[in-house]
């Protein structure tokens, strides 16, 4: 067995070389950490059902009357609510009247290790979206630009099912590449690619351990 040990002497295999935390660039500004979150992964679920337990999954309305396939949340200072009045960031959980639960210990050492490692200092983000996805959800191609810092990155950590994530450029008709996002998968998305089109095709039926039918994406903002 060929592992990837961490200290001297002692046979530690913390890891099989295939969940080893390794770092691949991936566009300008772009850096996928491969299993950054894999070590946290049981952690992070629990937090998530804390989360939801305060702030339920719901499926979002867009401004153009379509139900999103994608089940949401958010924790922090700020969510991202859609309506038909629009997208925004709001301190206020529109269903609850009350506002989002705080960001669970552990969330913010991760974003702000992962953000620091693709050379992202300083990363304080104030809004955590939490996206769920069952077999069939899809998230169609589009830019997240309402967050009014443009200089922070956004990262995200995949947990879960994977799903095929399509990642463009500026314009709509940029040629695309396409990456699978693996359970315990951190990205960093700054620079140009902080508003390169992306998307997620529908996710394909199958069953994590830890997770079900089921993939869940955390994604970490500074929105103001
Ligand atoms: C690239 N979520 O919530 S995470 C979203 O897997 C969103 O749930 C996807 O797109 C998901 O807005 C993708 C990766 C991601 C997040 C934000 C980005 C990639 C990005 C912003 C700019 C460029
Ligand atoms: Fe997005």
């Amino acid at each position: 067995m060929s592992a990837s040990a961490v200290g001297t002497g002692a046979n530690l295999a913390l890891f099989d070389d295939d969940d080893a935390p390794r770092i691949e660039p991936l566009g300008p500004g772009a850096v996928v950490w491969r299993a950054g979150a894999r070590a946290f992964d049981t952690a992070l679920l629990v937090a998530v059902d804390q989360v939801t337990a305060q702030a339920p999954w719901r499926h979002l309305i867009t401004p153009g009357g379509f139900r999103m396939s994608v089940a949401m949340t958010s924790c922090g200072p700020l969510g991202w609510v859609s309506d038909r009045r629009g997208y925004r960031y709001d301190p206020i959980d529109p269903d609850s009247g009350r506002p989002w639960p705080p960001m669970p210990d552990m969330f913010m050492p991760l974003a702000q290790a992962a953000a620091t490692q693709a050379g992202f200092d300083g990363f304080e983000p104030d809004a955590c979206l939490i996206n769920r996805y069952v077999p069939g959800a899809r998230l169609t191609l589009h830019q997240d630009r309402d967050e009014r810092d443009a200089h922070s990155p956004i990262v995200s950590v995949s947990l879960g099912l994977p799903a095929v994530f399509q990642f463009g450029g500026p314009t709509r008709r940029d040629p695309k590449q396409r990456i699978t996002l693996v359970h315990g998968d951190v990205v960093v998305w700054g620079g140009p690619a902080r508003f390169f089109h992306h998307g997620v095709l529908p996710l394909k039926a199958g069953r994590h351990p830890l997770t079900g039918e089921q993939r869940i994406n955390l994604t970490f903002r500074r929105a103001r």
